[in-house]
């Protein structure tokens, strides 16, 4: 008999299947029943039903690509902030409603379920979150792609609010199992570190090196299947979990060291314990780069292997066949270990493997700060990847050789800038040099960046190289962040724009037409107002704080950091207090402050600035001569899940940020398309929503990028603004008091001080004054609900651009030259 092919069609379950699946599942794979199973085994339970769709889906994609042979991009990260997955693939696949459904004929709630699932918090912030939203858009439009990244067994810490203070504990994401991730014995991966090189004769006569490695250690391959929106396309994100090898216990074992061995052991197994959770700061640890050459060496020799299942070690159409993204430097060892691997490993000769190798990566830069610019020790490198160094040497030689001096003849200044080693006392690998001279393409990540990239981080580069450099705008997923965060939003625009917005963000543009339409300003902003009566209740639960959904609610959610200038919202508070206590009736619409956010762990002044909040929050919110005007919430342990329940009720986004240091930006774009209006500077990809929404439909102040460019350049001296500004003035110096912790005096001067002793790098008190007229303008505007709900709509109808599926295309049409591959 002939087997009918099975089609998209024949795979959609109705609502008695999955019903019936799930409790299948329930009792033959969680082992339970419909009588005692708890929450958790019900949301397994789904998850595995649902997996039947995903798994069917995987294979056919993957039979799809090898059959075609397709071009594929490789996006290596060593951060996926992957959040829950439940309600996305959902989603993705069809299946939110009648699991809904399904789910409610069994007495359960398809919302409190996936309240159970833990967040994958496999990254820190803004460049892990923009992976996920990448993967979700690469099988979204259908081209073949695998994240590659590391398999945590601790992603980043939990946040604890400890008398106002922020305590760290362990994250253990999968400590009861995860139902999304599949382990893939078969693609196991064995990596070389440490020991020694040798040379040696070839067998053409010439030279060859030869690593002799001091360790091995094991990657073992977890895939987290990734379902693109309308499930055609379910791609892989595969990350490595290290173990110890076998091969080298054996000599230990054998030599008596049981003890010995369980040593080796537990330190291989350290590679992928742990998330270091700073951002934006380089933290030169031997684990770290461990941790980025396990990743990279693992995923190359994959990728190697799959190149070569079909293609032999005939390497002619490597280029042709592989893109590989490295997401910031943390994976640019993969440039060397590439080389190492065609060079001393497949023999190709040096010239060959190069051509190869630098067609085939590309650089995403996500930051100018100095501080978070990678740069190795050289005599560290050394001991732990001593081929590598010789071959980055190497590289560096022809490049400084062969484009260098010939440029600039004679130029030592020059060449010293552009090399990959920093001489000094301490000799260092540039990790971003590097990534510039091994890649064909180097792109920064909203206009303005890329234009800083190019012209004040990378110069001489972009004279060597000038189509080298471009351009892609950041952008979020409108799954994840509308259609499953905001199901009321949702809905309406389903109503008024049709389905297909999910898709195609730019279909929002048509609801400008009813912006000023009462009636739909009326739908709007009452969506507006039950999401934050949504949120109202949760803020209660969590910090045991009454707020009123009357009230505006201003959020500012991000890492914590001194560039990002929540002291900036803070001391503006500070100052709003002030008013209100000097003058009762200070005219005001009440407003509620909202903050999330994690500071490294090391940060001291990033966790002194989470301790004020904390102070002035108790302080405020429980002084009743401000009539319940003002309040401040601090909302411990920031992350995915949670942002996805602050989003849709924000009416206020701030962006405030020095000009010229936040390189993009993703959440000021997630919470104007919730309809939130941004407060913000005039830097990263704030410029590019006020160009999107109008300029009249945003609070911009400050100073902007050329303008903290000449103020630093005449000698910024804060002391002048603290002085010519007397309530800025008194503000700073309330920091000195005991007037927020009681009886301890001077736990809240270390802001202060950097403010003013310490310089204020970020220009805080520069940009007071403007930020302040800001906020009387948001307030203003939001006494006029007609004008308010006007601004919000618009700002939400506007936000086409910041589709994530967008960025992909850029990316594809820019970079990665790929084409779409439809499967089923
Ligand atoms: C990180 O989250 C970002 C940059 C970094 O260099 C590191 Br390390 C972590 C952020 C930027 O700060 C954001 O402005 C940007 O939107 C995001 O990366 C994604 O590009």
């Amino acid at each position: 008999m002939a087997t009918k092919k099975k089609t998209d069609q024949d795979l959609q379950l109705d609502k008695d299947q999955l019903k019936a699946s799930i409790v299948r599942h329930l009792r033959s794979t969680l082992g339970t029943s419909e009588q005692k199973a708890s929450p958790e085994a019900w949301w397994k339970a789904t998850a595995a039903a649902v997996n039947e769709q995903v798994y069917e889906r995987l294979t056919r994609t993957q039979q799809t690509h090898f059959k075609k042979d397709t071009r594929a991009i490789h996006y290596l990260s060593a951060e996926f902030l992957m959040g829950r997955l439940s309600s996305n693939n959902l989603h993705n696949l069809s299946l939110y409603k009648i699991c809904e459904e399904a789910l409610g004929e069994l007495g359960l709630e398809l919302t409190d379920l996936c309240e159970q699932e833990p967040d994958m918090a496999l990254g820190n912030g803004g460049l892990g979150r923009l992976a996920a939203c990448f993967i979700d858009s690469l099988a979204t439009l259908n081209y073949p792609a695998v994240g590659y990244g590391i398999h945590y067994e601790h992603g980043l810490f939990r946040q604890e609010i400890q008398d106002g203070r922020q305590i760290e504990r362990p994250d253990s994401w999968r400590e009861y199992g995860n139902p999304w991730e599949i382990c893939r014995p078969e693609s196991v991966q064995e990596i070389p570190l440490y020991g020694y090189v040798e040379t040696v004769f070839g067998d053409k006569g010439g030279l060859k090196k030869v690593w002799h490695a001091g360790r091995k250690i094991k990657g073992v391959p977890w895939d987290i299947p990734v379902v693109g929106f309308g499930g055609h396309t379910v791609n892989i994100l595969r990350l490595w979990e290290s173990r110890a090898s076998e091969f080298f216990d054996w000599d230990v074992f054998n030599a008596g060291g049981y003890i010995d061995s369980q040593a080796e052991k537990a330190q291989a197994e350290t590679i992928s314990k742990v998330l270091y959770p700073n951002d934006e700061t380089d933290a030169g640890k031997e684990l770290r780069l461990i941790q980025q050459y396990f990743f990279c060496a693992c995923s190359i020799k994959d990728i190697l292997r799959r190149y070569k299942r079909v293609h032999g070690a005939d390497f002619s159409n490597f280029a042709a066949q592989i893109a590989i993204q490295l997401n910031d430097t943390h994976p640019t060892v993969a440039i060397p270990e590439l080389m190492r691997v065609l060079v001393d490993e497949e023999g190709l000769n040096w010239d060959t493997a190069w051509g190869i190798c630098y067609q085939v990566f590309s650089y995403t830069n996500h930051t100018l700060l100095p501080e978070a610019l990678e740069k190795w020790s050289v005599s560290l490198f050394e001991k732990v990847l001593p081929r590598h160094l010789e071959i980055i040497y190497e590289i560096n030689a022809r490049f400084l050789n062969e484009l260098v001096e010939p440029k600039w003849p004679g130029n030592d200044a020059i060449k010293a800038k552009l090399s990959i080693i920093e001489e000094g006392d301490v000799r260092k690998v540039r990790m971003g040099n590097l990534c510039v001279i091994g890649s064909s393409k180097v792109n920064g990540v909203a206009e303005i960046h890329s234009k800083l990239v190019k012209e004040d981080l990378f110069p001489e580069y972009a004279e060597l190289w000038p189509e080298k450099m471009c351009n892609v705008t950041n952008g979020v997923t409108p799954r994840r962040w509308l259609l499953a965060c905001n199901p009321e939003l949702a809905g309406l625009y389903n109503e008024v724009v049709g389905k297909e917005w999910p898709l195609q963000l730019d279909k929002l543009r048509s609801v400008v037409k009813f912006a000023d339409d009462k009636a739909f300003q009326q739908q709007f902003m009452s969506i507006k107002r039950h999401n934050k009566e949504k949120l109202v209740k949760v803020i209660k639960a969590e910090t045991g704080i009454d707020v009123s959904a009357e009230a505006i609610f201003d959020v500012q959610i991000k890492r914590l950091h001194e560039y990002k200038r929540q002291q900036l919202n803070l001391i503006h508070i500070m100052a709003l207090y002030r008013r209100l206590l000097a003058n009762p009736d200070y005219d005001m619409h009440p407003r509620v402050f909202i903050f999330g956010s994690k500071a490294a762990p090391g940060y001291k002044l990033a966790k002194d600035i989470i301790y004020a909040i904390n102070k002035l929050a108790e302080r405020v919110n429980n002084d009743a001569r401000i009539q319940g005007k003002l309040k401040v919430v601090f909302m411990p342990n920031y992350r995915v899940s949670l942002a996805e329940k602050l989003i849709p009720a924000a009416d206020v986004s701030e962006q405030i940020s020095t000009a010229g240091y936040e390189a993009s930006g993703t959440g000021n774009m997630k919470m104007a398309l919730n309809g939130a209006i941004t407060i913000g500077t005039l830097d990263g990809a704030n410029i590019e929503i006020a160009e999107e929404a109008g300029a009249e439909n945003c609070a911009i102040f400050g100073l902007n990028v050329d303008e903290v460019k000449s103020l630093k350049a005449r000698g910024y001296n804060p002391y002048d603004f603290y002085y010519a500004n007397s309530e800025l003035k008194a503000v700073l110096d309330w920091f000195d008091t005991d007037y927020f912790t009681p009886g301890r005096p001077g736990e809240l001067s270390s802001i202060k001080r950097s403010l003013l002793e310490g310089g204020d790098p970020y220009l805080t008190l520069a940009d007071f004054e403007s930020y302040s007229e800001a906020h009387k303008l948001i307030d203003a505007w939001y006494r006029d609900p007609a004008l308010w709900a006007k601004k919000a709509i618009i700002n939400s109808a506007t936000m086409g651009k910041f589709n994530s599926d967008r960025s992909i295309q850029d990316y594809v049409d820019r970079i990665w030259k790929l084409t779409s591959c439809s499967v089923g």
